[in-house]
């Protein structure tokens, strides 16, 4: 038996039209990479008595750059009845030798550019390279067997306590979204999706990728670079972004001359969509892209738990500063802080694409649910602070995003963090007796991750902001580094001691004005 996932994988696998182009503007069509994909499961299922039936239940690591390779290897783990867990270049080893070791990775899949650092992982580990002795050496096996139910990917994202979890994604979980966003955003196998996102994270590996793999189109990756990016969109139908990109691709155009700016335009005209998500799009830059491309940019409300919940319609209007409504399949209810009804309070979603679980942590899965009084399924809790938005006759058009529930999530640049991870890094130097750790608003990151220290006595120069930030930079991924670290005498604390961070934030601001 093959879960719908793998169903839609195998049945556009012999097809000659193009799926993936790379960086380097290598075609590579659906057959040549469903080859690829059938040969990489078969070396995973590799073992000394004869290939394992399935890799049911283990976690392979993927350390693939963007592109062909990195398809093959995704859907290969899922042919091999494995569990994916993307891992990235970007963040310093530490990082990855955590994700590795909390998800038990046992096999890793690494591309040849990036072997010196799955080297650095391989101990214990089984280490496999996406090279011509991979794709030629192996034998193909019929696809292992998978069920809706069987774990796909195994995604990290931040929480309200320490390190990354787990999000265990389930293939019905992938297949629902693939289908419906698919749906929704009209995607065809006529699409050429412009791919810069990272490859880590449910934005760019399902949101994106899954959704035009699913949609037979083709995708185009390309490392985010303004300037190429405005370029490229002369031969994209779709285009997906975080808002620090449209920022990004603002500063690039205002700095452009006249002609540049003219062609940019015109490219951008070529999308039939472009989408915006992972943190609130500014309105100015909305209208921004409005202007240049001839439509707003369709926003929409998506969690690493829940793939995409809501979404401002493909056709019809879109509504500046709101994500839409539910895609079908979704229920959505605002509750307040009892649980009951309200019209600004946070957003519960369930539905069949809402995840089951994080890995291995159950008391953190309990607290992410909260029981259904109907007898159906539980409501996932999503930290967000929403209200609806009623048409003259009270129906609701669009749900609008109000804020975080916790001041201790962050968003910056469309990563989440926890401020708490990276004040326990920061408590890790002998000279920091504590850290406060706050997102100040900004105009390029959406949120700036900034922190405020107390040191202790001790010998030798006392560290600088600078010398911080280095410290942060050797253990935490480049995004959870804060982007400044202020040295204080005191931080604004309650009665009961705890560290108030609305007021640090309003004088973090203060002094930013006054300076
Ligand atoms: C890079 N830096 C950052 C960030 N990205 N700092 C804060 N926040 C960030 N997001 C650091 C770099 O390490 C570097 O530090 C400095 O900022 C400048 O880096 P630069 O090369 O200019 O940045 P970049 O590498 O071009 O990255 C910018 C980016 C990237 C392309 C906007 O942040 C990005 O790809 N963001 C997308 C994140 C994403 O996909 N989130 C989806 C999560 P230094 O100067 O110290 O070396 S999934 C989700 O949210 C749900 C499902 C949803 O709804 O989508
Ligand atoms: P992640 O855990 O990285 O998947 O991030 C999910 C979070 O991103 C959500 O809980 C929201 O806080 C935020 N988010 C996603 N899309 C939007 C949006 N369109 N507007 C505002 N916040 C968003």
């Amino acid at each position: 038996m093959h879960s719908p996932l793998v169903e839609r994988w195998l049945s556009l696998a012999t097809s000659p039209r193009p799926a993936v182009i790379d960086a380097a503007g290598a075609v590579h069509t659906y057959a040549e990479l469903g080859h690829g994909a059938r040969s990489i499961a078969s070396a995973l299922r590799e073992a000394p008595g004869g290939a394992r039936a399935s890799l049911a239940g283990e976690r392979v690591g993927l350390l693939i750059s963007p592109g062909a390779a990195f398809v093959e290897a995704l859907m290969g783990v899922l042919l091999a009845g494995g569990t994916g867990v993307v891992l990235t270049p970007l963040y310093p080893t530490r990082e990855r030798r955590y994700f590795c070791e909390d998800a038990r990775v046992g096999v890793l899949i690494a591309s040849p550019d990036l072997a010196p650092l799955a080297a650095e992982l391989s101990e214990g580990r089984r280490l496999l390279l996406t090279d011509e002795g991979l794709r030629e050496g192996a034998r193909e096996l019929e696809p292992a067997p998978s069920s809706p139910a069987s774990p796909a990917l195994q995604l990290y994202t931040s929480g309200t306590t320490g390190r990354p979890k787990g999000a265990v994604l389930s293939h019905e979980n992938l297949a629902t979204q693939q289908a419906l966003v698919g749906r929704a955003w009209g995607f065809s196998q006529e699409d050429r999706l412009l791919h810069t996102l990272p490859l880590h994270h449910m934005h760019g590996l399902a949101i994106a990728l899954l959704t035009a793999l699913g949609s037979g189109a083709c995708t185009r990756f390309l490392p985010f670079d303004a300037p190429r990016v405005w370029d490229a969109m002369a031969e994209a139908t779709v285009f997906m972004g975080v808002p620090s990109m449209y920022q990004r691709l603002h500063v690039a155009y205002e700095a452009a001359d006249v002609d540049t700016r003219a062609r940019w335009s015109r490219a951008a005209t070529h999308l039939r969509l472009a989408t915006s998500g992972s943190a609130a799009l500014p309105t100015s830059l909305g209208e921004f892209f409005r202007a240049r491309s001839g439509a707003y940019p369709l926003e929409r409300f998506g969690m690493t738990e829940i793939g995409v919940g809501l979404t401002n319609p493909l056709e019809g209007e879109r509504r500046p500063g709101c994500v839409g409504l539910p895609l079908p399949t979704v229920d959505a209810r605002v509750v307040d802080e009892a649980g009951v009804e309200a019209e600004v309070g946070e957003l519960l979603i369930r539905g069949p694409s809402v995840f089951g679980g994080y890995f291995e942590r159950p008391e953190e899965t309990a607290a992410a649910f909260v029981a259904a009084t109907d007898g159906g399924a539980p409501w996932f809790r999503t930290g967000d602070t929403v209200t609806r938005v009623l048409d003259e006759a009270g129906a609701p058009v669009a749900f609008k995003i109000l804020g975080r529930t916790s001041v201790d999530i962050l968003k910056s640049g469309g990563y989440k963090l926890s401020a708490l991870e990276i004040e326990e890094t920061l408590r890790e130097h002998p000279r920091v007796l504590d850290a406060a750790v706050v997102g100040v608003p900004d105009e390029a990151w959406g949120e700036r991750v900034v922190a405020c220290v107390l040191l202790r006595e001790g010998p030798g120069h006392p560290p600088d902001a600078r010398a911080l930030r280095a410290f942060c930079k050797e253990r935490l991924a480049p995004y959870k580094v804060p982007k400044d670290v202020h040295v204080m005498a005191a931080l604004p604390r309650n009665p009961l001691g705890k560290v108030v961070k609305p007021d640090l934030i309003r004088e973090l601001e203060g002094r930013e004005k006054r300076e």
